[in-house]
Formats: C-alpha cells, structure tokens, sequence
C-alpha cells in the first residue's frame, strides 16, 4: 500500500441510486476542499451510479470509487471505505451523503476541527445552536430528534447530533474504536461509532450545519432501519447499566465490551 496519504483527507460518499446527484455532490466537494480526495462507494446501484463513478474516477485522479457487490447496509459500506482509507494512509477520513443534505461549505470546519490539537471526532450538527434543518417532514424531525434523545439518555453521551452522517474522524480514532466488532448495519451504524468514541473519553465537537432535504432522488430510510436502531440502542443502553450497577458486571466488564459490539 502507498504512504503518500500521510497528512491528507479523504470524502467517503455512500452512494445507493444516487445517479442523478453524483456529478453535482462531487463537483460540490472538490470546489469546498480541492486538496481533498473522495472515495465513492457503491453497492452496485441498478441505476447505474457505479458507472458514472468509474466515468468520474476516470477523468480526476482524485477521486476514487470502491464497489461493492451487494447493498447490505450503510454501515457496512462505511466500513469498507474505512478499510480502504486507513490502508491508504488518509490521516482525516470524512463522512458525506450524496444527496446535497450536508453543506460542502461546512467541510473546510469539519476539517478543521480535527486537526492536531483539535477533537477526535467532528460532527456535522443539526441539533446544536446555529444549526438546523430545512423542508423536513415532521415524522422525520420526531424520529431524528426522538432517537438522539433516547440515545443521549439510554448511552449517556452527551452529543446533540449522534445519528449525523457527516462528520470527520481523525485515522487515529478509526484505528482505536474496534471496528472489526461493529455490525450495526443501517442509520445506527452512526450511533455506534459516536458511543464507541465517547466510550474511549475521545473528544467530539459538533459544529453546527444547515441541513436540507434531498430535492432527488429516494431516501433508503426504513422502518426496519429505525426499529435496528432502537433494538440496538436499548441494548447497548442495558449492557451500559449492567456494567455500571453490577459487581458481576463491572468484573466482566471487557467480556461485555466485546459482546457489545453485536
Ligand atoms: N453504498 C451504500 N450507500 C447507501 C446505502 N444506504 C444509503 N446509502 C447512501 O447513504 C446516504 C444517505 O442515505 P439517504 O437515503 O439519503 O438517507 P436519509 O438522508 O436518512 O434519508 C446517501 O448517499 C445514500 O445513497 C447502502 O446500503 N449502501
Ligand atoms: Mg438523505
């Protein structure tokens, strides 16, 4: 594997069916931090997104695309583009979606705030002062507000925004949060990595974002996903507690931290 990534950073953009977001997210990224590199990965969307990718790939040495043969997941995309990344060298590894949600001009912040001396993870924040959302449905403000809240209280961590799919992790956090046991494979994937940073006592920021509604294109937001997350939030909230209330518990503390990571 090259070194040549030491110092620099890396877009992941998950990309399922995103055919006719993908030139302009891209063309947004590359505009807001033009040293950056940016990885799509796809699940072999029928609609040809993995295509067009390759076509981009092809003419921008900067950009890169990893395939994947099946759609299990963003969480499981996720992980294969870390893999990728750390294998690489990539010192700062971003998370973006590719429906224009999250503002490219907000990523030189989320950049910044991971720099040396900074956080170990930034968090683009709907949820903080200065942050918000515009053209959501009430439903989906209940279920992203209502999931924070029950993770803040179930996980005891204290960012506004855990379940924000763009932020920025410093290498160094990726390589210390076990992700060989992490197997949250829809929207909680994002909860996971929050609670297992926090867990760590790693520092987070969340630096505040005007988030928007996709204008094209499908959400692949389910029930299924919602119902993964409150499963494996009350879970985790639980094993938290057994570990904390318990002596058996605080004795088999490492075994639970394993156990866990289901
Ligand atoms: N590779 C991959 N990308 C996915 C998958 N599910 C969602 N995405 C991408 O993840 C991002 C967020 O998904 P989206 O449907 O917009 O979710 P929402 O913003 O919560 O409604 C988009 O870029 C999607 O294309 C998946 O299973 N695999
Ligand atoms: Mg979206």
């Amino acid at each position: 594997m090259t070194k040549e990534h030491g110092s620099a950073t890396v877009i992941v953009i998950p990309t399922y069916n995103e055919r006719d977001n993908l030139d302009t997210i891209v063309d947004r990224v590359r505009r807001a931090v033009p040293r950056a590199d940016v990885l799509i990965v796809d699940d072999s969307s029928p609609d040809g997104t993995g295509e067009l990718a390759d076509a981009r790939a092809a003419i921008d040495s900067q950009v890169h695309v990893l395939h994947r043969t099946e759609k299990t997941g963003l969480g499981d995309a996720y992980l294969a583009a870390f893999a990728w990344a750390l294998a690489r060298e990539y010192a700062i590894v971003v998370e973006m979606d590719a429906d224009g949600s999250h503002p490219a001009d907000r990523l030189p912040a989320l950049i910044s705030a991971v720099r040396p001396g900074g956080a170990d993870l930034s968090i683009g924040s709907r949820w903080v002062a200065g942050g918000s959302v515009v053209d959501w449905p009430w439903l989906r403000r209940v279920i992203s507000r209502g999931g924070n809240l029950y993770a803040q209280i179930f996980l005891g961590v204290r960012t506004k925004d855990s379940t924000a799919g763009f932020r920025a992790f410093r290498a160094g956090t990726l390589h210390s949060i076990g992700l060989e046991n992490v197997a949250s494979h829809g929207y909680c994937f994002q909860i996971d990595l929050t609670r297992r940073v926090h867990d760590r006592g790693l520092l987070i920021a969340e630096v505040p974002i005007e988030f928007r509604e996709r204008e094209v294109g499908q959400s692949k937001m389910s029930s299924t996903i919602v119902f993964e997350a409150m499963g494996r939030v009350t879970l985790w909230g639980l094993q938290r507690l057994w570990v904390r209330l318990t002596p058996r518990g605080r004795g088999w503390k490492s075994d639970v931290a394993i156990r866990a990571n289901d």
